[in-house]
Formats: C-alpha cells, sequence, structure tokens
C-alpha cells in the first residue's frame, strides 16, 4: 500500500486557523473570518508597500498622479483597506484604528457582529520614503454588550482580554504573524501563488541576542532606565554579548527580537513633556505585541507591571513598552522600582 502521509504538508494560513478551530466545538467561525479578512488586507497593503518608491514617478503622496487620481498616503491607504475588507462582514461591531481620533462603528447598512479590532494600519510609516520594512498590528476583543450601539468604553479593556492578536510585517518577505491563545505561528506570503504559508510554527523566544531601543534619547530618561541600557550592554556586571539593532518600526524591530531573542524598549522620556509616557500606544500597539510576547514564553511590561493587566483609559493612551527576553524584561522592572522610586 502506497503511504499518502505527506511527512511536510504545505499548511496555509486556512488549513492552520480552521484546525485551530475545530480544537474548539464552541467556536462559530467567526474570528476565523476575521484573521482572513486581515490575511486578505494584509495582501492587498504588501502588495502596495512594494510600489511605495514610484510615488516619485507615479505623483506623489496626496499629489495627484499621471492618471489625474489623488496619490493616498500609504498610512490612509492601509488603514482604508483593513476597514473595508472587515466593516461589512457582520463580524464585527466597531474598528479603532491609529489613523482615526474616534472609533468607527459599523455603518447602519451593515449587521453589527460580537467582535471589535483594533489596529495600527502602518507601523513604522515614516520609514516608507526610505525602503524601510512597516507593518500592521491587530487585536481583537469581544465587544462588551450584547447589541446596540458600540460605546467607546467598550475599546477599553485590557491585554488579557484579547480574543486574538497579530501584525503582519512587509519586509524581504511579507509575514502574518498570530496568536490565539494557543502559542505563537508565522506565515510567511508566496507571492507567486498569493497564499501565506506556515513557515514558522509554534515561535518561542529564544536566549537573547539583540536589544533594540533608540539610544538618541537617553539623555532624556530615568535614572532606572540609563541604569538598565548599561546593563544590557554588558556593564555593571550586566549581560554579555548583546548586540544593538534599532529599525525604527515597532513591528520590525519586535519581529526580529522574537525570532532571534532579544529586548525592544521604548521607554518613558523627558522630551517632550506633553507625552511623558513615551510614545507607543497602549490599546493597538503594545497590546497586541504583549499578548504575542507571552504566547512566545517571552514577556512586556510599561516598566512597573505587565501591559497585558493596564487597562486603556483612552484610546489613543500612550505607555512605555519593554518587550521580548522575559528574564531581560523583568531586570528593568527591578532597576526602575530601585532607582526610579513610586510611580
Ligand atoms: P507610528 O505608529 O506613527 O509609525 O510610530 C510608531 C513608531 C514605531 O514603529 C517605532 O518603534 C517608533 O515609532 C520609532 O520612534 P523613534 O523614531 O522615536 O525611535
Ligand atoms: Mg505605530
Amino acid at each position: 500500500m502506497p503511504d499518502h502521509a505527506d511527512p511536510s504538508p504545505i499548511i496555509t494560513i486556512e488549513r492552520h486557523i480552521l484546525d485551530e478551530q475545530a480544537v474548539h466545538p464552541e467556536a462559530t467561525g467567526i474570528l476565523t473570518n476575521i484573521l482572513y479578512d486581515l490575511a486578505l488586507a494584509g495582501k492587498v497593503i504588501a502588495s502596495k508597500t512594494t510600489r511605495a518608491g514610484l510615488a516619485e514617478i507615479l505623483g506623489r503622496t496626496e499629489d495627484v498622479n499621471v492618471q489625474g487620481e489623488t496619490v493616498m498616503k500609504l498610512d490612509r491607504f492601509a488603514d482604508l483597506t483593513v476597514t473595508r475588507l472587515t466593516d461589512h462582514t457582520g463580524r464585527l461591531a466597531g474598528l479603532a484604528s491609529e489613523e482615526n481620533a474616534s472609533f468607527l462603528p459599523i455603518p447602519a447598512q451593515y449587521p453589527m457582529g460580537k467582535y471589535l479590532l483594533v489596529f495600527d494600519p502602518l507601523d513604522g510609516s515614516s520609514n516608507v520614503d526610505f525602503n524601510m520594512p512597516v507593518g500592521t498590528i491587530f487585536g481583537i476583543y469581544h465587544r462588551l454588550k450584547d447589541g446596540g450601539p458600540v460605546t467607546e468604553d467598550e475599546f477599553l479593556q485590557p491585554g488579557r482580554d484579547l480574543v486574538a492578536a497579530g501584525y503582519i510585517a512587509y519586509g524581504t518577505s511579507t509575514m502574518f504573524v498570530y496568536t490565539a491563545g494557543h502559542g505563537v505561528h508565522g506565515f510567511t506570503l508566496d507571492p507567486a501563488v498569493g497564499e501565506f504559508l506556515l513557515s514558522h510554527p509554534n515561535i518561542r523566544i529564544p536566549r537573547p541576542k539583540y536589544f533594540s531601543v533608540n539610544l538618541g534619547y537617553q539623555t532624556y530618561w530615568s535614572l532606572g532606565v540609563r541604569r538598565y541600557t548599561e546593563y544590557l550592554q554588558g556593564r555593571e556586571g550586566g549581560v554579555k554579548g548583546l548586540s544593538l539593532r534599532y529599525i525604527g518600526t515597532l513591528v520590525s524591530d519586535f519581529h526580529r527580537n522574537l525570532l532571534a531573542g532579544g529586548v525592544f524598549y521604548y521607554p518613558a522620556d523627558s522630551k517632550d513633556p506633553k507625552a511623558p509616557s513615551g510614545k507607543l500606544r497602549l490599546l493597538y500597539e503594545a497590546a497586541p505585541l504583549a499578548l504575542i510576547a507571552e504566547q512566545a514564553g517571552g514577556y512586556a511590561s510599561n516598566g512597573r507591571k505587565p501591559i497585558l493587566d493596564v487597562t486603556p483609559a483612552s484610546l489613543h493612551q500612550r505607555t512605555p513598552l519593554f518587550i521580548g527576553d522575559r528574564e531581560l524584561v523583568s531586570k528593568v522592572e527591578e532597576l526602575i522600582r530601585g532607582l526610579d522610586g513610586a510611580e
């Protein structure tokens, strides 16, 4: 009898998510479909980012191009792509994005679902002009009410309540990385067939190799964070042999450290008195990546406590972020506690 068992099956994102759903008999398939919708959005955004440099030829951002159309900024394009692919499906009750001051309810003509989507459509978008990698970050929550119009407070949930989270990295290849609470799985887009194929099952953060931070700001940091940086550089009896890598796109810096081992941080600083909590956003940047980090054996903290335990007070709240290797992130909490005093 021939053996039909394939030792290395090709697993599409569709098959993988369906297999995961099959383990949960109570699952309705709605979450599965939201993840497909996001994977499709990722393909559309990826195809556009690879043409970003052609803006010089085809028309600059917000200019009118040769066909007489307005060339949309790429982050606006990414925002509209995610919104248009998800708002009419009856799966979501509302969306909140970095691009919009308020959350977006589902338009009245479409059915309402039971999930909320939070996302950063094009993280690192200032890198686009220099042909550097960018990303999309997303988190999915249950809505808190059974029906009726969605309200902002329903979005203000701690990361611990995320149902699923992930990101799409637009780099030398396009990758979709997600968790639905059962490990972290990475898929690489095969552009020839237009499918995301499982390339990184069950990702676990390896021993640390890198640290990633914008060292240009260190004069604005607290004593605890400066001492931590010395620790990472092998001074003060710290860890030996960590290399510095910083792209300036959270998704890309996080992704490298997830696969290679390391820690990323963007601490609170005194650079801008109006933004004392650093730059990154809690709801749609820090919390989704924090869930991925924990599911891969790592940890994310705001320097005092787990990111996943912080309930946002507003949609666009900023937070310090330390994320990656569990021991290294715990170390910064110890130094901040010891050197920076009480909050
Ligand atoms: P964005 O969401 O407006 O692109 O800003 C967030 C980005 C992150 O991707 C990155 O980690 C950080 O800003 C880099 O900031 P800086 O240039 O201050 O180092
Ligand atoms: Mg961002």
